[in-house]
């Protein structure tokens, strides 16, 4: 017997992207606190596949209902963090804003929309490796940041000035890798789920402090990306504005 998992995917190859949405039930996606860079990032991908969802959201701190931290979010994500994703669809429960997004990806992409832009294996190392270089590196770098300028209940200028430089370092970095593309996308042709996982980040440099003044590619990139409709919508429906 098909399983619902089979109907859709079925489904999907069998009808353009565009009317996906009608056909499908809305993904749960669970934020909190709304100027955090990760949720938006899978919003920016459920837009751009057209996939239907409704966004969740829950406060910092371990409120038994409402918190991330509390037991009612444990049971969708036992390491109370967003974002998290429900799937009615195919009763999937993810959280690790990559998981989800490879998730969506396998799942709502047939047609590789948003994915690695060329088919061989060195164009999906290079998709893995970049979306693996911001989540093990250029989020982390840059939310200790933030924590270490905004958060630390006790000053410590040693650990601010690390984890900043550490975050320019990165900057330089993806700086290179935009010469490669003009600043157009950061991996070649198109923008691709990559460009979704840094964006947030990176658009929040001046909170970590951060100037672009160094970084001309980098401010083009970020200019180009305010102005694709599935990134501001996603801003829109997780973040209100
Ligand atoms: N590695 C995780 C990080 C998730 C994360 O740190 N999310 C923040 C919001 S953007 C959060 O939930 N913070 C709540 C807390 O630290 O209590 C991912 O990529 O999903």
């Amino acid at each position: 017997m098909k399983s619902l998992f089979d109907t859709i995917r079925q489904h999907q190859f069998l009808i353009p992207d565009q009317t996906m949405g009608t056909h499908i039930k809305p993904i749960v996606l669970h934020a909190a606190h709304s100027t955090g860079p990760n949720p938006v990032k899978i919003a920016m991908a459920l837009e751009a596949l057209h996939v239907p969802f409704e966004v969740r959201q829950w406060e910092f701190g371990n409120d038994p209902q409402k918190g991330v931290k509390g037991v009612e979010f444990s049971k969708i994500n036992e390491n109370g963090r967003v974002p998290a994703i429900e799937d009615p669809n195919t009763g999937i429960v993810a959280w690790e804003s990559g998981a989800c997004m490879n998730y969506v990806r396998r799942v709502y992409d047939k047609g590789n929309i948003i994915g690695p832009p060329g088919d061989s294996a060195q164009d999906l190392i290079d998709f893995e490796k970049w979306e693996y270089f911001l989540l093990s590196s250029l989020g982390p770098m840059t939310g200790q940041t933030n924590w270490f300028r905004h958060f630390v209940p006790q000053k410590n200028e040693n650990a601010l000035q690390r984890f900043t430089e550490q975050t320019y370092r990165c900057y330089n970095i993806l700086e290179g890798q935009l010469k490669k593309t003009r600043g157009e996308s950061i991996l070649p042709s198109r923008v691709s789920a990559v460009d979704y996982h840094f964006e947030p980040w990176v658009r929040l440099h001046s909170f970590a402090g951060l100037s672009l003044e160094e970084y001309p590619l980098i401010k083009k990139w970020l200019g180009l990306m305010s102005t694709r409709e599935e990134i501001q919508e996603a801003y829109i429906k997780v973040q209100g504005s």
